[in-house]
């Protein structure tokens, strides 16, 4: 009986190639939207999803105003591959190139390709992305001029304005680029980028320990030092354009503030904050704010971002008529490369809350993030155990901002505006994950299922993170706790093997 329901459920999985897109219902309001995405935020790592040892007043508030999802999956367990997911309706391994990307990556998703923010300014729009990037910019890897206009830049995906982090905080260039060219640049001290080999002269973590004044690694991240914390890459230059990590929440605040006042068309904003990826370096006025030190005041970063923004919506008359979507790219980790102690003062806090593993994991805790959507003007709040994915970001959007979405774009998306809005409990048939390894995990309402891979039982370079790598099929039920401890995969060979089937299909 189980087995034949699985196989309606799973029959027939739109493959890598271009599917046919049907028109959608449009609706007629057309609220502005706000994309809130944290880095590394874990399912428990916010009380208003049982956080204990750290309290988020201002994104409990959104939580109780709207919708709290507890079923919500990225598309990966880290942040590259879920963002293309996002932005795309793709799912991340039909496309080459998805791995966390270095910070002189060309641009991962292609001009030609049709994205989130086309879909919104399709809709009359106004469109903005705001804070970590890491898709790539530029049109070859390597071979930036960062001291010109990008080639290929944010305008080309559809995004009216941008001011973005190149990767990631602890990824060079370490400076904001805004509209295609680095902010407030500096032309006496011109940027060059290496993921190669390190600049003459320049001083790196590994060479120079004793100018590591903020933060040392744990591992990794030995390479250029920017404001006494050294980084991925070599970078050379930058001068005042430099980023100072206690003010980089403050920046992407303020640019997000700003671009909100100046328009009188519905926006659509993709606001990606740096918080709470390494290097944790929130701002010196949250320093021993929090018995979890770095970590914790990181979180606390991130909801003040949060409280900011709904204040000005407020301030403008515009929070009734915005719909915020607050979420995270990846599950969390807590040493991810530099010493912060992050590990040493969890305490009881469980950053995974329920589930096993981590960032970087094929275990639930790398890829079922927070989800709040609020829209007060139209949803009623409540909690939703609807089984959604974040690949279908695109088409649900679309469907509330009233665009059509053109033959072949949004492959693996789905319009699930009714669900999103809280207007209907239907699940998504399944979600589809990839850990880091490339393993890919199915999920479906009753079940999870883990493909074999070769990988060991640990993440192997350097957070204590169980990986979920099993050379053998796992098959979890997911309708009792704890999960994922008892594999059932022998006694449902059936279920292995259409689930098996359902994810070869969507290699394919
Ligand atoms: C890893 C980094 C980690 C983090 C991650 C990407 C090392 C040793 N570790 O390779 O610190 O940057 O990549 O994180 O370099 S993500 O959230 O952007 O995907
Ligand atoms: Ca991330």
């Amino acid at each position: 009986m189980k087995a034949i329901l699985l196989t309606t459920l799973l029959a027939a999985p739109p493959a890598c190639s271009v599917l046919t897109a049907k028109p959608k219902d449009v609706k007629p309001a057309r609220p502005n939207i706000i994309w809130i995405m944290a880095d590394d935020l874990g399912y428990g790592d916010i009380s208003c999803y049982g956080a204990k040892r750290i309290q988020t007043p201002n994104i409990d508030r959104v939580a109780r105003q709207g919708i709290r999802f507890t079923d919500m999956h990225a598309c990966a367990s880290t942040s590259t591959p879920s963002r293309y997911g996002i932005l795309t309706g793709e799912y991340p391994f039909c496309h080459p190139g998805t791995d966390v990307a270095a910070g002189n990556a060309a641009s991962i998703i292609w001009p030609q390709q049709f994205t989130l923010a086309d879909a919104m300014k399709r809709a009359g729009y106004r469109t903005a992305a705001l804070g970590k990037w890491h898709l790539g910019l530029g049109s070859r890897t390597g071979e930036q001029d960062w001291n010109k206009r990008l080639d290929v830049s944010l305008d080309s995906l559809g995004f009216d304005y941008s001011y973005i982090m190149a990767a990631t905080a602890d990824r060079v260039p370490c400076v904001f680029i805004e509209q295609g060219v680095i902010a407030n640049y500096d032309p006496s001290a011109p940027v060059e980028v290496s993921y190669r080999k390190n600049f003459e002269g320049e001083p790196t973590g590994a060479s120079h320990p004793e100018l590591l004044t903020k933060l040392r690694p744990s591992h990794g991240h030995d390479m250029s030092i920017v404001n006494g914390i050294s980084r991925i890459g070599f970078m050379k230059g930058g001068g005042k354009a430099l980023w100072r990590d206690e003010d980089i929440a403050d920046s992407i605040t303020s640019h997000a503030l700003q671009f909100m006042h100046q328009t009188d068309e519905p926006f659509f904003m993709y606001l990606c904050t740096n918080d709470i990826h390494v290097p944790r370096m929130p701002h010196e006025r949250f320093r021993g704010k929090s018995p979890m030190g770095l970590r914790g005041e990181a979180i606390l970063s991130l909801d003040e971002t949060v409280g900011a923004v709904t204040k000005e919506l407020e301030r403008l008359g515009q929070l009734k008529n915005t719909l915020i979507i607050i979420t995270s790219d990846n599950g969390p980790v807590l040493d991810d490369g530099y010493d912060d102690q992050a590990e040493e003062l969890a305490g009881e806090h469980r950053p995974g809350g329920p589930f096993r593993g981590g960032k970087y994991s094929a275990f639930e805790a790398g890829s079922v993030v927070p989800f709040i959507v609020s829209w007060p003007a139209q949803v009623k709040p409540g909690v939703s155990k609807a089984l959604v994915s974040q690949v279908d970001a695109v088409r649900t959007l679309a469907a509330i901002a009233g665009a059509d979405i053109p033959e072949g774009a949004a492959p693996h998306s789905m319009d699930m505006h009714q669900t999103w809005l809280g207007k209907s409990k239907e699940a998504r048939p399944y979600a589809v994950k990839m850990a880091a390894n490339h393993t890919l995990v199915l999920r479906t309402t009753e079940w999870k299922y883990i493909e074999p891979s070769n990988g060991g039982p640990m993440i192997n370079f350097g957070p204590k993170i169980e990986s979920g790598y099993l050379s053998k099929p796992q098959l979890y039920r997911f309708d009792a706790h704890p999960y994922e401890q008892d594999n059932q995969a022998e006694a449902y060979p059936d279920i292995v093997k259409q689930m098996q089937e359902t994810i070869d299909a969507l290699k394919k």
